[in-house]
């Protein structure tokens, strides 16, 4: 069991009969057993988010209610309306209407877990070292002395996963079929990243940093890394970019890097390390797992959908693009006559700022501006609000497009196809009744 690469929740879903075979176990002699095995009972429970109390009077067979449905019980601290697309390793996206608080809250934001996270942290006894070729010494911090040592600093830091929208790419792209959700924009504390680089001594030859966290990977091979990705040096020394270890004035929950994490806004998520427990100073671009071959790269120049790109000619994502959501009304909104429409969301653009944000209510024919703040800080992303009018009763689709700072706009559908499905910024649209 502890082999599988599927979590039992993705399981059941596709194949309930496979996931019912894994967590009973073989038939022994002509019938089954009539209780679950030790290890099917942990694992169940793990699905489940706690022990069994009458396992041993489950019927063999039977499939759990609580995975008949995409409504589970919700993971600790989390939401329980976040929709679940994997539990091995956890992988979880939030609806754009809980997305509608200025500051993401810690209990809805996404969860994109390549491994199993760390278990009994010790957040008293958690360190950072620093090390690499262009490191002047190693050196390693406790958390108690990256707090005491150095200056904290709050930001608000928009997050988004390089393969939010995956699900729309056709022919399909590996991976989670993430849609709309693997964004938000919490409030991160921590020290920044150059201060502690700085003190540990940047030689001029430094280009790149890379990351290492504490989770482990999913085949339960201890020496495998999980995930090492990182950014360029000229990233790692920008004011917002934060080692934190607190989220919206709280600890960092578990599954979102607790007790120590890197954040990284506007630059696809795999950048901002979780469990953080080391960093390198490259003299060259990091080479971790999911740093290279085709991991978070997209073809340098575009290509027809479904073609083969060699390593080569695959670039690494920097700064994501321009984006926005409409975080309210919730699709399927009904509205009566006569009535305009309050409608919001939020926007970003990677290193960018957004510029303008517009609405269409005719599938793109026309559009009008809709009211856009500034962000709270770089990096964060901007609240926008709109009071539509609609000239009939009947169906209308209502889309968001922003644009950023540089003109460039979201496209009305999926942009350029690339073989591992990131970097849709199509715009946002919702289904509303005028009745
Ligand atoms: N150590 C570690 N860091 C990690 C990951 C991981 O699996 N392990 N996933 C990365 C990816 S792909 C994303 S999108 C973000 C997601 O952060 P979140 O789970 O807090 O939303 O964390 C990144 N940092
Ligand atoms: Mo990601």
């Amino acid at each position: 069991m502890s082999k599988k690469e599927r979590g039992l929740f993705e399981l059941y879903q596709a194949d309930p009969e496979r996931a019912d075979w894994l967590v009973w176990g073989r038939k022994t002699g002509h019938s089954r057993r009539g209780f679950l095995k030790k290890a099917g009972l942990a694992a169940m429970g793990t699905v489940l988010g706690g022990q069994l109390v009458f396992g041993r009077n489950m019927p063999a067979g039977l499939i759990p209610a609580a995975l008949l449905t995409d409504d589970p019980f919700p993971i600790k601290g989390k939401h329980k309306d976040l929709t679940i697309l994997n539990d091995r390793p956890w992988n979880v996206e939030t609806p754009p209407h809980l997305l509608h608080p200025a500051v993401t809250p810690a209990g809805v934001l996404f969860i994109r877990n390549n491994g199993i996270p760390p278990e009994d942290i010790d957040a008293a006894k958690w360190t950072l070292t620093i090390d690499g070729e262009s490191a002047q010494r190693t050196k390693t911090y406790s958390l108690s002395e990256l707090k005491s040592r150095f200056r904290a600093y709050t930001y608000q830091l928009t997050l988004e996963c390089g393969g939010n929208g995956r699900a729309e790419f056709n022919p399909p792209a590996k991976g989670n079929q993430w849609t709309l959700g693997a964004v938000g924009c919490p409030s991160w504390t921590g020290v920044r990243l150059k201060d502690v680089l700085e003190d540990v001594g940047i030689k001029p030859d430094a280009v790149y940093i890379g990351y290492y966290g504490k989770d482990t990977h999913l085949s339960g091979d201890t020496s495998k890394v999980v995930i090492s990705r990182g950014v360029p040096i000229e990233k790692a020394l920008e004011d917002e970019a934060l080692i934190a270890w607190a989220m919206n004035g709280a600890d960092i929950p578990l599954m979102n890097g607790h007790p120590l994490r890197l954040v990284f806004g506007g630059w696809p998520g795999s950048t901002s390390g979780k469990w953080l427990s080391r960093i390198s100073i490259r003299n060259k671009v990091h080479d971790g797992p999911k740093m290279t071959g085709q991991s978070y790269r997209v073809p340098c120049k575009p290509v027809a959908p479904g073609t083969k790109v060699a390593d080569e000619d695959m670039c690494i994502i920097e700064s994501m693009p321009v984006k926005s959501l409409i975080t309210s009304p919730k699709t399927g909104g009904i509205l009566p006559y006569g009535r305009s429409l309050e409608v919001a969301g939020k926007a970003w653009a990677g290193d960018l700022e957004v510029a303008e944000m517009h609405l269409s209510i005719d599938f793109g024919a026309s559009w009008q501006p809709a009211r856009l703040l500034p962000p709270k800080n770089r990096l964060a992303w901007q609240l926008w609000s709109a009071s539509i009018d609609f000239p009939d009763r009947g169906y209308y689709e209502l889309w968001a497009r922003a644009t950023d700072s540089r003109g460039k706009m979201q496209p009305m559908v999926l942009p350029g196809w690339n073989p591992r499905g990131y970097l849709n910024n199509a715009c946002h649209r919702i289904a509303i009744k005028v009745v």
